[in-house]
């Protein structure tokens, strides 16, 4: 548990997975002004001006890494975007995202250095929950478009260099899909028992949900025309499939063939430690660890592919891993990706330093999947206080720590929240994307958007932060040139370095060729401090300002919410 969040929140948090309530609990947290709260003093301000990288990766990194892409390894090296295939671009008028439009924009994502996509779920769904709710397992919802148009895009991503993971919502289905449809009808139809029924809005063998779903209210819904009880830990309209059939457990392992045959490069795997319950646990129970473990056997049959669980436990995703090479390729850090904004406020890396000191003993092969915001909380403009310093201080966080980095769409130029609220309070993270400055619908419709846009729409498109060489897209430009084709961002040794002054984190990046000092302040005054850690190089800024003295002691002076890369070797 990170030592900087208050026991109760976080057990508030966990004792839901309430993503409604942590997202308000967060707005309230991350809004806080940052505390001071140092004796030391930072000194002669740092050098001007920051270091900022081309915005382009040289001809020899990308060689190397389209090198560090190929082979089963590919998912530690590559740069991920999260889509919300809805709200990234309509191409024929209806308002609403499709494939078709996000084809159109796939060289600006590879542009930009993105190298995998996951598309949040694009099955025929009634949109209860934003698509977590599925009604048909191997369709895609005509909204965007069909599956002609999937194939058409696996194609184009594919000669782009560029992978295509889809979402998984293995837990539960729409209570509009025929199965739920014939469950619901009678307790002897033949998918009766493909759903979680009860005579009373609870079952002994049931631990968890009876008192609440995440959602907020009672986990059990009443069925009139079956007199039962049907159990969900989501909406009512999001049934849980019963795995202990063994009709269901089959057909969901068929589901993952039909699209690893189709051609996907792998699976986000929608709260996947929720499959199973039992009396005491309804969290990643043996048997939902022997499931994923399936699911993985046949993963590995089919080359190349990867898959990251969505933790239902938000601080320690370590268990999702298995031994290291059975269960999951990835698992989301959400101890860093959903509470830096906290550190940030509080001016206090404790939180930070924890995820680090968690994902340092992952067990050998597993890899963390890096992320400042997802479609279940906040913007990270709000998580960064608005503060762009803070944001990109996240952003540099998020992409030199071991892992893998996740991008969510928007992200890049900084999207701001939007104000309508259709399904939860998480779509105001899930607004359009704007490409362009003017224009009712800024370049992605041509209609009415679906979800009226974000706060700045001209402000953060695409066209004027292209043009600003100052602006959020342009730092990311240059940020993931920076790190393109250097295997020690994603597979090298990581060390803390616990610098006196808890607003500063440090932290050494190194591999055999190279090795780096990377260092955020996140307090919002100048700073600087000193840890008994020998180091040696030259230290010179390639990534922003500030300095660094090596020898015995290790000193750091850091602008107010400044960060830096520096260079130890070669
Ligand atoms: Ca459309």
């Amino acid at each position: 548990m990170p030592r900087g969040i208050e026991a109760g929140t976080l057990a508030s948090v966990h004792r839901t997975y309430a993503r409604t309530a942590a997202f308000a609990l967060l707005t309230a947290l991350a809004s806080a002004p940052a505390c001071g709260g140092s004796d030391s003093d930072a000194g002669e301000a740092a050098p001007a001006g920051p270091v900022r990288p081309p915005p382009r990766p040289t001809a020899e990194q990308e060689a190397r890494a389209s090198a560090l892409l190929t082979g089963p390894d590919w998912y530690r090296h590559a740069v991920f975007y999260e889509v919300n295939v809805r709200s990234f671009q309509d191409s024929n008028g209806d308002g609403i995202g499709d494939l078709n439009g996000l084809v159109s924009r796939l060289d600006y994502l590879k542009g930009l250095g993105v190298d995998a996509l996951w598309l949040m779920p694009i099955m025929p769904s009634p949109f209860a929950d934003s698509g977590y709710d599925v009604a048909d397992y191997r369709a895609i919802d005509p909204a965007y478009g069909t599956m002609a148009d999937f194939e058409r895009l696996l194609g184009e991503a594919k000669a782009r260099g560029m992978r295509v993971l889809i979402d998984l919502v293995l837990n539960h289905t729409s209570d509009a899909h025929p199965w739920f449809q014939e469950s619901r009808k009678d307790k002897t139809n033949p998918k009766a028992n493909w759903y979680v029924w009860s005579d009373t809005p609870s079952r002994a063998d049931i631990g968890c949900g009876t008192n609440g779903s995440t959602f907020g209210d009672s986990a059990w819904e009443l069925e009139p025309a079956r007199e039962q009880y049907y159990f969900h830990r989501f909406y009512p309209g999001q049934p849980d499939l019963n795995y202990r059939e063994p009709a269901v457990a089959k057909e969901m392992l068929d589901t993952t063939r039909f699209w690893l045959d189709k051609g996907v490069d792998g699976f986000r795997c929608d709260v996947v430690g929720l499959l199973y319950e039992t009396a005491t646990s309804c969290s990643l129970v043996p048997e939902t660890v022997d499931y994923i473990k399936s699911i993985r056997q046949i993963v590995d049959t089919y080359p190349d592919r990867a898959i990251v669980a969505e933790p239902v436990e938000l601080t320690n995703s370590t268990p999702y891993f298995g031994g290291g090479k059975d269960m999951f390729h990835m698992a989301f850090d959400f101890a860093y990706g959903y509470f830096w904004g906290i550190a940030f406020a509080s001016g206090d890396r404790r939180i930070i330093e924890d995820a680090m000191n968690t994902a340092s003993a992952f067990p050998e092969g597993a890899q963390g999947a890096l992320v400042i915001g997802s479609h279940d909380v906040l913007r990270a403009w709000q998580s960064a206080g608005t503060d762009p310093e803070r944001y990109r201080g996240a952003a540099l966080l998020q992409m030199t720590m071991r892992g893998t980095p996740f991008i969510y769409y928007g992200e890049e130029v900084a999207l701001r929240p939007g104000a309508a609220t259709p399904i939860d309070v998480r779509d105001t993270a899930r607004t359009p994307m704007t490409w362009t400055r003017d224009g009712a619908g800024h370049g992605f419709t041509t209609a009415t958007p679906w979800l009226p846009f974000g706060e700045a729409p001209a402000e953060t498109s695409v066209e004027a932060e292209d043009a600003d060489p100052d602006s959020m897209l342009s730092f990311y430009r240059s940020l993931l040139a920076f790190r393109r084709g250097h295997p020690v961002w994603a597979t090298g040794a990581s060390r803390f370095v616990p610098i006196d002054d808890r607003g500063i984190v440090a932290f050494v990046r190194e591999d055999d060729e190279e090795s780096y000092l990377v260092a955020v302040n996140l307090a919002s005054e100048p700073r600087e401090g000193t840890a008994p850690s020998a180091l040696t190089g030259s230290g010179r800024v390639v990534l922003g300002a500030g300095s660094l003295a090596v020898g015995e002691v290790v000193t750091v002076k850091l602008p107010a919410n400044g960060y830096a890369v520096f260079q130890l070797r070669p």
